[in-house]
């Protein structure tokens, strides 16, 4: 059969574990949650077969479990990847890779505009994971070369990045990292697998908040990471078992089932997003706003090569800055204030206040985190009325 399209896939695939779970019992159409910590044996025998050898059944879930089971297959198509493996948190896999990659430490070349936690991770956590790294404006590959020492064991990056939507070259990243032996991390939150397809760039390791997209009700915190058979399989039996960030049955098959619509969403996200762009570049209010999709974006012409779809998010200064920010927050109807993102809502925010200020201010300035900064994460009601919600409650600011 030829290679199936996005949308049949997200429905579709990692599905066939049900028939075989479901042998003796005929197959629902919907994979069930297995809602239980613990899986019972017939015999000692059996038990300690399945102690033995993992991939002959479910002992515990913190080992596996059907449900998540299935959620990593489907993952791992999806981003084209060889195994997925899903967590309790975007923080979750993010720490569960770098533990994996770095498991006595190392140097890390990473994304100098990362999402605030990402950052703090790699920033303030070294001493308990014994990683040392350098940030560097990853939109130029230049930069990254030459920051890159004998002992670097990753390069670590997000594109488009929270908030400031800048992108990384992938697939020259990718080669860089190649030649020098280092492995590449992406959080791909941002592009999902419908926007960007990291692996076949040269990309190793995919990460995801699913609590966005992905799940895209706005009902979970979930994470995934996807790459080759053999780390997968480290991670599973190292890092995540040991430090413990499994993901609950329940948000796997809540995340399960969001995902089947999400190329329906990511299209509708896409369409809704480029039209309010569109509506607030021209806004006597607006100083500028950053969409990758944009003309005016500073690396449009990558987004074009390397995304498909520009994806849900937007980024605008206000000329009137941070009280104007505030007051715009505060006259909005339905769009709500709120962070995360990805979400069936428009949800807006205000970064310096809230995801990023656990970034020192000086690391925000010096990283273009103004504090007229607005963050727009389009959801998916009729654009016009998005339009309509931001053009009333930008009104009062209209010189
Ligand atoms: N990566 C990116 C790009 C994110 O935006 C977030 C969360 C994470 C990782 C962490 O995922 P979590 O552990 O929360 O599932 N971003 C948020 C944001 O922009 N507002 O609130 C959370």
């Amino acid at each position: 059969m030829k290679k199936l399209g996005k949308s049949t896939q997200a429905i579709h695939a990692g599905e066939a574990a049900l028939a075989r779970i479901n042998e003796k019992s005929g197959t629902p159409l919907l994979p069930p949650i297995y809602q239980n910590s613990t899986f019972r044996f017939t015999s000692a025998e059996e038990c300690a077969e399945a102690f033995a050898n993992e991939e002959s059944g479910y002992v515990y879930t913190r080992w596996g479990n059907p449900t998540q089971q299935i959620l990593e297959q489907k993952l791992a198509v999806l981003e084209g990847g060889e195994a997925a493996l899903a967590t309790a948190s975007g923080m979750g896999a993010i720490s569960t890779a770098l533990l994996t990659a770095l498991p006595k430490g190392g140097h890390v070349v990473a994304m100098e505009t990362l999402y605030s936690a990402t950052h703090h991770l790699l920033n303030e956590e070294p001493g308990h994971l014994g990683i040392e790294t350098t940030f560097v404006d990853a939109t130029d590959v230049n930069a990254i070369e030459r920051a890159l020492r004998p002992d670097t064991k990753v390069i670590y990056l997000e594109s488009p990045t929270n908030p400031l939507l800048k992108l990384a070259d992938l697939g020259a990243c990718a080669e860089i990292a190649q030649a020098h032996g280092a492995l590449t991390m992406i959080d791909n939150t941002f592009a999902t697998p419908c926007g960007q397809q990291p692996i076949a760039l040269g990309i190793d390791v995919v990460l995801h908040s699913m609590t966005k997209y992905l799940s895209g009700n706005g009902a979970v915190i979930a994470g995934a990471i996807i790459g080759k058979k053999q780390f997968i399989e480290q991670a599973k039996t190292g890092a995540l078992r040991n430090f413990g960030a499994v993901i609950s049955p329940f948000n796997a098959w809540l995340t399960l089932h969001g995902i089947t619509t999400l190329p329906l969403r990511w299209t509708r996200h896409c369409e809704n997003a480029a039209r309010i762009a569109a509506f607030l570049e021209t806004h006597p209010a607006v100083a500028w706003v950053r969409y990758p999709g944009l003309h005016s974006h500073p690396q449009h012409e990558l987004a074009q090569r390397q995304m498909d779809g520009f994806g849900g998010m937007i980024t605008l200064e206000l000329k009137g800055g941070r009280s104007t920010g505030e007051q715009l927050v505060n006259q909005l109807q339905f769009c709500a204030l709120a962070v995360s993102l990805g979400d069936a809502r428009t949800l807006i925010c205000h970064p310096a206040s809230t995801t990023h200020s656990l970034v020192p201010p000086e690391i925000r300035r010096q990283t273009g985190i103004t504090d007229g900064l607005v963050r727009i994460s389009v959801g998916l009601e009729d654009a016009e009325d998005i339009i309509a919600d931001l053009g009333q409650a930008l009104a009062p600011h209209s010189p």
